[in-house]
């Protein structure tokens, strides 16, 4: 086994900069076993960071200075431009490691000049579980070439050193993701519990590598637990601290459904309808208050009666986006006095911490709990709430726990507590003629795990609304019961 390696500056400044970039990301990520990960390294993202790649190279070549090697070959594809950048650096010449033998000329499987008898470098950007390096190293040992040692970037600490290790090999590894994790939760870029997280799974997870190059996942009770593609209703119900969240997930496993039925209409009273008629199959109501033309005091409190009676919360889907001052007026006063009938509303990251802390004084002035919900990515085609700006809003939401228990997103966000709630749901794909993007709510709570799907016109324009609901329902709550099964 390789020596600890000797973590320096240069180490943590590398995490850091690897976790700015995207290249280490967390929450909940399906990894193609089906496992869901709460860690995701994508290191491809390097070719756009090129002194980023060059810092890499450095230590890469700096942790194999006392090997001896003639060649040295990356595993493709991620670990090509290091292996390039090495073999410049230390004038050794590279090879190349065909995916598929070429079906016509030489068939060559190794790109590259080399004699057999050499000794080549492995180069790896992560290991798992091992098994790419032997997908690797084979051809080049059929070539006669001899492989001693093996480098890589980020050892995800899964089983692969012990199993480069059994093959008789040497790992050198830059970046251990125990070290990633204690630099980034030093630096508060994640939670305690998070790092708790990523080490519960990575225990969990062990991989071996069996003779014939297969991966076995150790078959502990609690892998096979991890296999669930995404949280249950119950697991959110006892991860969250938040009190509406508490009440909305009671709703939702009482009633057997998921689905939030938006209320688009122009008149109180067609709302009131609507409501009345699809308020038994639904687990929330979402209304935008400010195209009821006709909206008064008992709008709401006639609502409110509804919601109480029916059994489904109420969501005001004001999306708020102003400073924290503004957003408090535009919560609690006005002609719609929001915070007094709501259950909860959603906003913007975009103005930044004030526009929660305003929502979170509107509250407390009427003296209830109103819940929040961000923004974090939107249905529509073209929307700029994307990458970096949806990852900024689960670090707003996650600052806020009290207040804010869950996204409006189009995939699954933030931790294990967070409801995602998803809006752009008919039972056919497709989406309206205003850039409106429609999926199914099999693919929006199986394939994209979140947790509850928003149906407006796909409800409000049936002729019979009632039927539609109940239809959603059903749809909403067997994919969800497929998900966890
Ligand atoms: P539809 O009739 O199912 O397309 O209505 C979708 C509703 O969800 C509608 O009230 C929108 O304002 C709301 N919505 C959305 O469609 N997409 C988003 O990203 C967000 C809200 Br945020």
């Amino acid at each position: 086994m390789s020596a600890a390696p000797q973590m320096t500056e240069a180490h943590e400044a590398l995490v850091l900069e690897l976790f700015k970039v995207g290249a280490i990301k967390f929450g909940e990520f399906t990894l193609k076993s089906g496992i869901v990960s709460p860690v995701y390294v994508d290191l491809r993202v390097l070719v756009s960071y090129p002194s980023l790649l060059n810092q890499v190279a450095d230590l890469l070549v700096e942790a194999t200075k006392s090997c001896q090697y003639d060649v040295l070959c990356g595993v493709p594809y991620t670990a090509l431009p290091f292996a390039t950048i090495m073999s410049a650096k230390v004038n050794k010449p590279m090879l190349m490691r065909r995916k598929e033998a070429k079906a016509y000329g030489t068939k060559k499987i190794i790109e590259g000049v080399f004699q057999a008898g050499q000794t080549c470098l492995i180069v790896e950007d992560l290991v798992t579980s091992g098994l790419s390096v032997f997908e690797t190293v084979k051809p080049l040992e059929d070539e006669g070439l001899t492989v001693r040692d093996v480098v890589v970037l980020l050892d995800r600490q899964q089983g692969g050193e012990q199993n480069i290790v059994t093959r008789g090999k040497h790992l050198h590894s830059i970046l251990k993701l125990s070290f990633v994790l204690d630099v980034l939760q030093k630096k508060e870029l994640i939670e305690p519990s998070m790092a708790e997280r990523v080490k519960a799974f990575i225990a969990e997870n062990q991989v071996t590598v069996t003779a014939d190059n297969k991966a076995q996942t150790a078959d502990a009770p609690s892998a096979k637990k991890a296999k669930v593609t995404g949280p249950s209703y119950e697991d959110k119900l006892s991860a969250t601290s938040n009190a509406v969240a508490k009440r909305f997930i009671e709703t939702m496993l009482r009633k057997k459904s998921n689905l939030c039925v938006a209320v688009d209409v122009t008149s109180a009273a067609d709302l009131l309808e609507i409501a009345a008629e699809v308020g038994r199959y639904t687990c929330c109501i979402k209304t935008h208050c400010d195209i009821v033309s006709d909206w008064t005091e008992a709008t709401a409190t006639a609502l409110r009666k509804l919601a109480e009676e029916l059994d489904f919360m109420i969501f005001e889907d004001r999306k708020f986006a102003d400073i924290g001052n503004t957003v408090k007026l535009q919560c609690s006063a006005g002609r719609y006095k929001i915070a007094q009938w709501a259950d909860f509303v959603n906003c913007h990251a975009l103005p930044g911490p004030g526009v929660v802390d305003g929502l979170k004084a509107a509250a407390e002035e009427v003296k209830r709990d109103v819940g929040i919900v961000v923004l974090a990515q939107m249905s529509s085609a073209g929307s700029l709430a994307t990458g970096e700006y949806t990852t900024k809003s689960v670090e707003l939401a996650r600052q806020y726990p009290q207040e804010v228990f869950g996204f409006i997103g189009q995939e699954r966000l933030g931790d294990e507590a967070h409801l995602v709630m998803t809006p752009g749901v008919k039972l056919a794909a497709g989406g309206d003629a205003l850039g409106q993007q429609y999926n199914t709510p099999q693919s929006v709570l199986v394939e994209k795990n979140c947790d509850v799907i928003i149906v407006g016109r796909g409800i409000t324009s049936a002729t019979s609304r009632a039927e539609a609901a109940a239809e959603y329902q059903k749809a909403g709550w067997a994919a969800y019961e497929a998900r966890q099964a």
